[in-house]
């Protein structure tokens, strides 16, 4: 299994030859669960992580997005975004769905939102795809239980190869931060390539990440 360490680039070719098709980026948490006492006296907090991602073309234009469909549109105007949507324009690209509070009794081992990524579909122009992570609510990433995310080959019913992962819960360096730069997938000679980023930061809301993106990080 490749871990990639923050900063590491991969090429998805195989070694055989045969190019990576499948890709998904997957993220898991829970609802915060405090106090009680078997079960008597326990309250659950939902906690509304999301998972989105932002495609450019070779100049760094943006040219498509996945966030999630239940943003306000009123808000997203305000940055001169678009209504959020879950499949990609040439429908490579695919959200499961938002996720409005995350497990309630306990790690089930599952990712709550899930991109599933063909990477054979994607249209010419699309050149880099960012994916990231947004808080909606009020905690920071270091409060979530179990909150992590996982970029690997294979399909949410069989995971192949994890390329990236980053654990957020319990974690200083997260204190406080509330978006998650994760990695992008991007075209080099006519390969596609991943690059683990893994940066975070306290951004307020996804359009300030995304506005982020596009001036720091697709060039
Ligand atoms: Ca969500
Ligand atoms: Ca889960």
């Amino acid at each position: 299994m490749i871990r990639l360490e923050k900063g590491q680039k991969i090429n998805l070719e195989k070694k055989n030859g045969s190019k990576l098709t499948d890709f998904c980026v997957g993220c898991n948490w829970g609802a915060i669960v405090s106090g009680g006492f078997m079960g008597f006296g326990k309250s659950v907090k939902d906690v509304d992580l999301d998972l989105s991602c932002v495609m450019f073309d070779d100049k760094g234009q943006l040219i498509d997005h996945i966030y999630s469909p239940l943003y306000k549109t009123e808000f997203l105007s305000r940055y001169g975004m678009p209504p959020g949507k879950v499949d990609s324009l040439d429908r490579a690209l695919h959200h499961s769905g938002d996720d409005l509070k995350g497990d309630q009794d306990g790690d089930d081992g599952l990712d709550n939102e899930i991109v599933t990524v063909d990477l054979t579909r994607v249209h010419p122009t699309v050149d880099q795809i960012f994916f990231f992570l947004n808080n909606c609510g009020q905690e920071d990433f270091s409060q979530i239980p179990y909150a992590s995310i996982r970029m690997y080959e294979g399909t949410p019913q069989r995971v192949k190869e994890v390329f990236a992962s980053y654990d957020v819960a319990a974690q200083p360096q997260y204190r406080g931060m509330t978006a998650l730069i994760m990695g992008k997938l991007y075209r080099r000679n006519g390969e596609w390539r991943f690059s683990a980023i893994g940066d975070a930061f306290p951004d307020r809301n996804i359009c300030e990440t995304i506005k982020r993106i596009a001036t720091d990080y697709a060039k």
